[in-house]
């Protein structure tokens, strides 16, 4: 006949389900004011035969129930984790999570390309102010204060006299002002117009360059501007077309055959066949006069180009405002 206290005991831990009902038991039976505990503590006050028989039995039972709770607790541990390892399954299996290394923004990739180009030809790299003196900016470049170009609608005005440089060629005047020929570079840089749309935005980026000595001529350009467009395009039909610039006479602007089309006639050539990637002149002699220089002295030629309008070409880009909105997407592909 088994002891009333351990039947209780195995009844109660046989139904339950969670360590803190586990707890709980432990503390009922054979905790500081346990059952058990109790019974032994009053073991003293019974006669010292039964004391001796009941002591026995009763040590008996806490054993018993202690290595029962031991068991008891293993058992829901496991069974814990088991549920635990059911609930939260992870799929090891699964690929990771893709990460991405930055890199560079195709108009930058264009820009390095194009100054690598010149560093061949022996031409350094000048930079100069994004806020510009309108002197430098037009009225030394030969263009007076009444000339189209500097429309309020084109150029962003700081004060009267200084704007948002609407090209690179104030650098050029500024190192000319500087140094005395011969000079050789390019002057790439971000240039501000007030124009927004599929092929204009208000910020973009202009290389122009300069190489100015004592007997520079149109051959010259010629040379270093077919060097450099082969360079970038490959072996593309080019083609020099009149032009005007108040800052360069004669000047003229330099089409490729279309890169999309092959020169049929597209809507990216708007079906003339060939694409304008240059403007270029020889440096009007109003030019040389405002940078210091003895007149009739020297002789160069400059030139100017819109980097993201060669990109745009280079990989086939149909809205100049993709470069600037930073998606992603659109970047990745560079
Ligand atoms: C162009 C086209 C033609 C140019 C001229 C000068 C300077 F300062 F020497 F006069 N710099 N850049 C120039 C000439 C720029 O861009 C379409």
């Amino acid at each position: 006949m088994q002891d009333p206290l351990k039947q209780s005991f195995l009844k109660e831990i046989d139904e339950i389900k969670s360590i803190q009902e586990l707890i709980n038991i432990k503390a009922k039976y054979i905790g500081k004011k346990g059952v058990v505990t109790e019974r032994i503590k009053n073991l003293g006050r019974l006669p010292s035969d039964e004391r001796r028989s009941q002591g026995k039995i009763l040590n008996e039972i806490k054993d018993f129930i202690e290595e029962t709770i031991k068991n008891k607790e293993k058992e829901l541990k496991q069974k814990e984790i088991s549920e635990s390892l059911k609930k939260e399954f992870i799929d090891i299996t699964l690929p990771g999570k893709d990460f991405y290394f930055g890199g560079s923004h195709p108009v930058n990739k264009t820009l390095l390309e194009i100054i690598d180009i010149f560093k061949e030809l022996g031409f350094t790299v000048e930079e100069g102010p994004e806020v510009e003196l309108d002197y430098y900016n037009f009225e030394a470049l030969n263009i007076p204060k009444d000339h189209p170009a500097r429309d309020m609608q084109d150029t962003f005005y700081v004060s009267e006299d200084v704007v948002l440089r609407t090209h690179t060629s104030p650098v050029q005047v500024r190192v000319m002002e500087k140094k005395e020929p011969p000079l050789r570079f390019i002057s790439p840089g971000k240039v501000y117009r007030c124009d927004s749309d599929i092929s204009h935005t208000p910020m973009f980026h202009q290389v122009e360059g300069l190489m100015v000595d004592e007997e520079v001529s149109f051959s010259h350009l010629k040379g270093v501007l077919v060097y450099f467009l082969r360079r970038l395009f490959g072996d593309i039909p080019i083609r020099f077309r009149p032009s005007f610039f108040p800052f360069t006479e004669p000047s003229t602007e330099i089409d490729i055959g279309c890169i999309i089309c092959g020169g049929k006639g597209c809507r990216v050539c708007k079906g003339t066949g060939w694409l304008e990637v240059l403007g270029a002149g020889m440096v009007h002699p109003n030019v040389f006069k405002f940078a210091g220089y003895t007149e009739g002295k020297y002789r160069g030629f400059a030139f100017g180009m819109g980097v993201e309008r060669l990109t745009m070409l280079k990989y086939r880009i149909d809205d100049i405002r993709l470069f600037f909105e930073n998606d992603i997407r659109f970047l990745r592909q560079f």
